[in-house]
C-alpha cells in the first residue's frame, strides 16, 4: 500500500472557533486509521465512504486535563448522554446531487496517550446513514454550516472506489497458509448506531483479488457468524460475517472485497505464515534475555549485558529495610489452609537464608515489562517450550527461528529452554531451596533505566512453591530425550539440582506438615497454595527417575477429575496442575517412560482433562464472532485482561495431539488470525508486524529507550477490559469513551476495545511468549518451511555520496549480503523523527546534528535483518560520514 498522503488539504486561517485548539486539517482515512505507521495528529480529520449508504467522519482531536472539556466535538455531556448535532446540519451531496442523511451515529475512544509526556489524541468517529445508495466510482461531498462539526471552508470529499480499504474486512494481515483454512471476517461498529448491517444493505459475497492487478481469483459467500455469550442487551457482533476462501491455494498476495464495502489489507498466501509468526515469538523472546547483549545482527533494539552484577542476600535486616517492607507487603494470605506463620521479616522465615554472600543469578529472561526474574514464571516457561520441543511433532528439530543458537545444529526451542534453566539452578540454595525471585533492593520496578543500567538486585526468600516449580522444570528438562542427547551436561546437572529441590520439600513437609509448609510471597504460585507445584515436581521426578514413589505422591496430591483443581472450578489446566497433566498424558509419547510404567486410570483422567480443556477453548473460538477463544465466564463478567489469543489457542494444540480433529486446526487458526489482524481493529497484536503498530506497551524497555516503536515480537493483550489508571491521564482517559466500558447496556463492545497506551491488563509475560511459541513452532514444523535455514545475517544502510545537508532530503537504502530484500517490508525509524515504511527511506533532517537511522526488514516467512547507521547533517557544506553499528566512522 502506498504511503498516505500527510497532506491533502491545509486551511488558509487559523483557529475560526475559540475552543477549538488545532487548525483541521482533512487527510486520508487511511492515515487516521494509523495505516503504515502513522500516527493521527489532533485536529486531522476524514470523510470515508464506509458502504453505499453510510458515511464516517473521523476527527482526531485532544484535550486538556480535567475539569477542561474535549477541545472540538463536545458532544457528550457529563451525564452521559449524547447530544450530536440534528442531521439536518449535514449537507451530503452525490455526483452533484443531494443526498438526503436519515440518521447521525458518533463513537469516541482515546487513541493515543503516552505515559512519558502527556500527549493525549482522540479518535471521534461520526456515522451519516444515508437515503439513496452510492454506486461504484460516484463522487460524495459533505459539508456543513454549524461551525462546531467543522468550519464552512472545508469540504470533504471521497469517491467510491470499489477497492478502496475498508476497515469493516478484517484478515490476517502476515496472511494464510495454502494447505490451511483461510477465513476472514466481515463487521463494523457504529457506536449509537450499532452495528453495520451488512445483509440489510444487500452484501452476502465477497471476492478474492490479486492485490496488483485487481483481478478476481475467487469467489465466495458470506456466512453469518454471530457472537454469543456476552449477556448484556444489544447482543454484541451479531453482524459479523466469514469469509471462507479455503478452497483457494494459490500463493500471490490479495485483498479480499467485499462489493460495496471495498477491500481488505492486502495480504499474502504464503506458505511462511506460520514461521513468520514464529520467528516474531522467538525474536521476542530474544528481547527478554538478561545476562546477555541485545545486539546486531540478531535485533536492532540493542542494549548492553544487563544485570551481572551478583544479587545480594538482603541481610542484615537493618541494611535492607526497603526491601524487606516490600517482601513482607503481600505475604499475609486469606487461605484458611495456609497454617504457616505470615513471612514478615528474616526472623519469620521458614526456611533461612544459608548462602549469605552475594549470589550470580545472571541469565535468564526478564519476566514481564520489567527486569525482574519470578522463579514460578521461569518454571513454566522451561515447560512449555521443552514440552512442545518433546510432544509436538517436529517442533524440537526446529534450528531456524533467527536467534543467536540458530543454524547450530540444535533445538532452538530447548536453547531457549536452556537459557532459563541455566539461570533457574542458579537460584537454588545451599539447602536445595529456590529463591522466589531475583528483584530490584529497593524498588519495585526499574521503570526509569535501559536494563544495563538496571539497580542492584537481591534474591527474595524461598518458599515451597517456587521450589517445586524449580525441582519439577529441571526434572522435565533433565528427562527430556532430545535435550539429554544435546545437552547431556546440563541434563546431568539438572536433575542432581532437582533431587536437591524435591529432598529440600521432603524435610519441609515432614517438619511443618503439608499445609503448615508453605508461605506466601506475592499472588505467584498461591493459587491452590503449593499443591499444584507439588504435584508438578511429583510427576516430573517420576518421569525422571521411573521410581514409582514419585507417581503414587502424584496421584495422593493431584486428581484431574477434581473440579478444586482448576482455577475458579472451571479453568481446566491451570499453571502448575496442566505441566503434570500433560506431562503425564504425554509420558509414553516423549520417550520419558514405557507404557506398562503408567497408572491406566490415572492416565485416562489427565487426557480426559486434556481433552475438555481443548473442547473448552474451541468452544470459546465457536462462539466468538471473531473465532479468538475468548471465554463464556470471561463475557459473563464482562471483564478483560492479560488475553492472548494464541496463547489461549495453546491447549487445542494438546489435545490436537491426542486426537487429531480438524476443528482445532481451524480454530488454532482464528487465534492466529486475530492476533495477526483479523479482529475489528485490523491491528497486530504483536508489536513489529502489521500496518498498524502500537508504540506504547508495558514494557521498562520501551520506554526507556529512544526509539518510537517498542522492541519487535512482544504479545500485547488482544482484549482488554478497559483504561488503567496511570499518573500521566489518571481515571481521565477512562472516561472519555463513548460509549462508555461500564455502560450497563450496550457499552463499547470488548473486541474493539483498545488504545495505543499503557495498559498493564495488556502485559505480556515470558510464559504468555513460551506458550505462544509452543504452538506457532508446531504450525511452522508442519510447513515446508521447517528445514529452511536461517540466522540472522548483518545488513546495512547506505548513505548517498555527496554533502548531508540541513533541510535537503537524502534518500537511503539498505542492503544485505546475499538476499532479496526487493520481497522484504523495510521499517525505518529516524530517531525521534518518524517512521517510514518502504524500500528506501527519504528524509529530511531539520536541524545540523547526528540521526541515528535504524532499518527492520521482514520477510513474509519471518525472516528479519537489522541495520543501523549515524548520519550527520551540516548547516552548510561539508562530508556525510556514515557510521555503522560497530562505530567504524567511514567517510564518503
Ligand atoms: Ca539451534
Ligand atoms: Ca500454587
Ligand atoms: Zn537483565
Amino acid at each position: 500500500m502506498n504511503r498516505p498522503f500527510v497532506l491533502a488539504r491545509a486551511l488558509a486561517f487559523l483557529l475560526l472557533l475559540a475552543h477549538c485548539a488545532r487548525a483541521l486539517t482533512v487527510v486520508p482515512p487511511e492515515r487516521i486509521d494509523g495505516l503504515d505507521l502513522a500516527l493521527p495528529d489532533p485536529g486531522e480529520c476524514a470523510l470515508r465512504i464506509l458502504a453505499p449508504t453510510l458515511l464516517e467522519i473521523v476527527r482526531i482531536n485532544s484535550k486538556a486535563p480535567d475539569p477542561d472539556p474535549v477541545d472540538s466535538w463536545d458532544f457528550v455531556d457529563p451525564e452521559g448522554n449524547l447530544n450530536l448535532p440534528d442531521v439536518s446540519q449535514f449537507q451530503v451531496s452525490v455526483d452533484g446531487h443531494p443526498d438526503a442523511v436519515r440518521g447521525a451515529g458518533f463513537k469516541r475512544r482515546p487513541r493515543y496517550a503516552p505515559l512519558a509526556v502527556r500527549d493525549l489524541r482522540i479518535d471521534n468517529r461520526i456515522y451519516l446513514a444515508l437515503a439513496r445508495p452510492i454506486a461504484d466510482g460516484q463522487a460524495v461531498t459533505v459539508t456543513t454550516a454549524d461551525a462546531a462539526l467543522w468550519p464552512a471552508n472545508i469540504t470533504f470529499t471521497a469517491t467510491a472506489d470499489p477497492l478502496r480499504y475498508s476497515p469493516a474486512v478484517h484478515v490476517n494481515e502476515e496472511g494464510y497458509m495454502p494447505s490451511r483454512p483461510k477465513e476472514a471476517m466481515v463487521g463494523y461498529y457504529l457506536g449509537s448506531l450499532g452495528e453495520l448491517n451488512i445483509r440489510f444493505v444487500g452484501f452476502t459475497t465477497f471476492t478474492l483479488v490479486d492485490a496488483a492487478s485487481g483481478a478476481v481469483v475467487f469467489h465466495g459467500r458470506l456466512m453469518q457468524r454471530p457472537d454469543s455469550g456476552f449477556t448484556y442487551l444489544p447482543r454484541p457482533y451479531q453482524g459479523v460475517y466469514e469469509a471462507d476462501f479455503s478452497a483457494f491455494d494459490t500463493p500471490g498476495l490479495y485483498r479480499l472485497v467485499i462489493p460495496g464495502l471495498g477491500a481488505s489489507l492486502p495480504f499474502p498466501i504464503t506458505d511462511g505464515v506460520a514461521m513468520d509468526f514464529a520467528r516474531a515469538y522467538a525474536l521476542g523472546i530474544y528481547h527478554q534475555r538478561c545476562g546477555a547483549p541485545n545486539a546486531l545482527p540478531y535485533t536492532r533494539f540493542t542494549h548492553a549485558a544487563c544485570h551481572m552484577a551478583a544479587a545480594s542476600v538482603p541481610l542484615p535486616q537493618a541494611d535492607f529495610e526497603n526491601a524487606w517492607k516490600t517482601i513482607a507487603r503481600d505475604t499475609a494470605s486469606l487461605d484458611p489452609t495456609q497454617t504457616a506463620p505470615r513471612l514478615e521479616d528474616p526472623a519469620s522465615q521458614l526456611y533461612p537464608y544459608v548462602n549469605q554472600g552475594p549470589i550470580d543469578v545472571s541469565g535468564g529472561h526478564h519476566d514481564a515489562g520489567d527486569y525482574s526474574k519470578y522463579t514460578i514464571d521461569s518454571a513454566q516457561f522451561i515447560h512449555y517450550l521443552v514440552f512442545a520441543a518433546d510432544a509436538l511433532p517436529g517442533a524440537g528439530a526446529l534450528d531456524n527461528l533467527g536467534i543467536p543458537e540458530s543454524g547450530d545444529g540444535r533445538s532452538d526451542l530447548l536453547e531457549e529452554a536452556k537459557w532459563e534453566a541455566d539461570f533457574l539452578c542458579k537460584m537454588q540454595d545451599a539447602d536445595g531451596g529456590f529463591y522466589f525471585l531475583v528483584y530490584p533492593r529497593d524498588r519495585p520496578y526499574e521503570n526509569d533505566v535501559l536494563p544495563e543500567f538496571g539497580d542492584s538486585q537481591i534474591v527474595w526468600p524461598k518458599n515451597t512453591s517456587a521450589t517445586a516449580a524449580a525441582v519439577a522444570a529441571l526434572a522435565q528438562a533433565a528427562s527430556s530425550p532430545l535435550f539429554k542427547r544435546q545437552f547431556p551436561d546440563a541434563a546431568a546437572l539438572y536433575l542432581w539440582k532437582a533431587r536437591l529441590g524435591w529432598s529440600f520439600l521432603t524435610h519441609a513437609i515432614a517438619a511443618h506438615g503439608k499445609d503448615g509448609a508453605y508461605q506466601k510471597l506475592t499472588q505467584y504460585g498461591d493459587l491452590f497454595m503449593h499443591n499444584d507445584e507439588l504435584a508438578w515436581a511429583a510427576c516430573e521426578m517420576f518421569l525422571a527417575t521411573g521410581d514409582p514413589a514419585f507417581e503414587r505422591k502424584l496421584i495422593e496430591w493431584y486428581d484431574p477429575a477434581d473440579p478444586a483443581t482448576r482455577r475458579w472450578t472451571w479453568w481446566r489446566l491451570f499453571e502448575s496442575y496442566g505441566c503434570a497433566c500433560r506431562d503425564y498424558a504425554f509420558a509414553v509419547r516423549t520417550g520419558r517412560v514405557k507404557a506398562s510404567q503408567l497408572d491406566p486410570a490415572y492416565l485416562a483422567k489427565c487426557e480426559t482433562e486434556i481433552e475438555a480443556a481443548g473442547k473448552d477453548a474451541l468452544a470459546a473460538s465457536d462462539n466468538s464472532a471473531y473465532g479468538t477463544s475468548f471465554s463464556a465466564q470471561a463475557k459473563r463478567s464482562r471483564s478483560a485482561g492479560w488475553y492472548f489469543s494464541v496463547e489461549r489457542a495453546f491447549d487445542m494444540t494438546v489435545a490436537y495431539q491426542l486426537r487429531a480433529d480438524p476443528d482445532y486446526l481451524d480454530a488454532i487458526f482464528s487465534n492466529m488470525n486475530y492476533e495477526g489482524g483479523s479482529n475489528p481493529l485490523n491491528l497486530s497484536y504483536i508489536t513489529g508486524i502489521g500496518s498498524k503498530r502500537q508504540r506504547q506497551i508495558v514494557s521498562q524497555y520501551a520506554q526507556n529507550d529512544h526509539r518510537l516503536l517498542p522492541p519487535s515480537g512482544i504479545p500485547i493483550g488482544n482484549i482488554e477490559t478497559g483504561f488503567m489508571w496511570t499518573a500521566t491521564y489518571g481515571k481521565e482517559i477512562g472516561k472519555l469513551s463513548y460509549p462508555p466500558d461500564s455502560a450497563k447496556s450496550d457499552p463499547y463492545p470488548f473486541y474493539d476495545r483498545w488504545a495505543d497506551t499503557f495498559n498493564t491488563g495488556t502485559e505480556f509475560t515470558i510464559v504468555t511468549q513460551a506458550r505462544s511459541l509452543a504452538t506457532l513452532a508446531w504450525l511452522a514444523a508442519q510447513s515446508p518451511l521447517k528445514d529452511q535455514p536461517w540466522k540472522a545475517v548483518p545488513a546495512r544502510i547506505d548513505v548517498p555520496r555527496g554533502y548531508v545537508q540541513v533541510n535537503k532530503p537524502i534518500t537511503l537504502t539498505c542492503t544485505a549480503p546475499g538476499l532479496d530484500l526487493t520481497a522484504a517490508k523495510i521499517v525505518w525509524e529516524i530517531q525521534g523523527l518518524d517512521l517510514i515504511e518502504g524500500a528506501t527511506c527519504t528524509f529530511t533532517p531539520p536541524a545540523p546534528g547526528s540521526y541515528r537511522v535504524e532499518a527492520e526488514a521482514q520477510w513474509t516467512d519471518g525472516r528479519r535483518v537489522f541495520a543501523a547507521a549515524t548520519v550527520s547533517a551540516l548547516a552548510t557544506t561539508g562530508s556525510a560520514s556514515q557510521r555503522d553499528s560497530n562505530g567504524v566512522v567511514s567517510g564518503r
